[in-house]
């Protein structure tokens, strides 16, 4: 039987490799947009993390058959207001990356007492066939912003995100001890529910 596919709609390696990891044992033909040679850059410019993971799946859809999962994710620190939020992949600016985007973060928490930097990271993620919207959800966990990097695993805000239960930041945690308990992990296992009813 010829298997479904299903494009991974982002270009940053590290959700790249936590969802192939997390849907490697459905029945689909998986892969990202570079794999598909698709160089077009959609603009983010929704307001809520539903919106713009939407925004890409159904963007991405118009050059792919078959299931497009658009996923936007990002960290929301209540000192701050809940930034960076929608803007987690920018903060430091345009040419903003992990380190300058860890570094500021940092900064501005500067002196502020450990009750005080809760955080979570959230996950959206919608799947699309032929621009139709056929599963949407979202998923966050909770923790706190550490003072300096920790840890050498993961990617984006991992180093500087600490989890209590654990007593461990992200990038401390092996992938798969990751996945178990982050956003994206809980999103996934959500739609990895779906896709095993909906393959069937
Ligand atoms: P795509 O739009 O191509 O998917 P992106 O990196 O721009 O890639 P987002 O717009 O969803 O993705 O931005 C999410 C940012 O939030 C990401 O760049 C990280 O800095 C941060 N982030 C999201 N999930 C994370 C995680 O599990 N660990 C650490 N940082 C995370």
């Amino acid at each position: 039987m010829v298997k479904k596919k299903l494009l991974i709609a982002t270009t940053n390696q590290g959700k790249i490799k936590e969802i192939k990891k997390s849907l490697e044992h459905l029945s689909l033909e998986i892969s990202d947009l570079k794999e598909n040679r698709i160089e077009l850059k959609y603009e983010e410019k929704g307001k809520t993390f539903l919106e713009n993971a939407r925004g890409k799946a159904i963007f991405y859809s118009q050059f792919f058959k078959g299931l497009v999962l658009g996923e936007d994710s990002g960290l929301e620190v209540e000192k701050l207001g809940g930034a960076p939020g929608v803007y987690s992949a920018r903060f430091a600016g345009a040419n903003a990356n992990d380190e300058l985007n860890n570094k500021k973060l940092l900064a501005l928490l500067e002196g502020v007492p450990w009750e005080e930097r809760k955080a979570r990271f959230i996950s959206a993620q919608v799947v699309v066939e032929d621009g139709k919207v056929i599963f949407e959800t979202i998923e966050s966990v909770s923790g706190y912003i550490l003072e300096e990097p920790r840890g050498n695993y993961g990617f984006g805000y991992d180093p500087v995100f600490y989890y209590p239960p654990l007593k461990k930041s992200f990038a401390e945690l092996l992938p798969e001890e990751k996945n178990k308990v982050s956003h994206r992990g809980k999103a996934l296992n959500r739609l990895k529910e779906f896709l095993e009813k909906y393959l069937k």
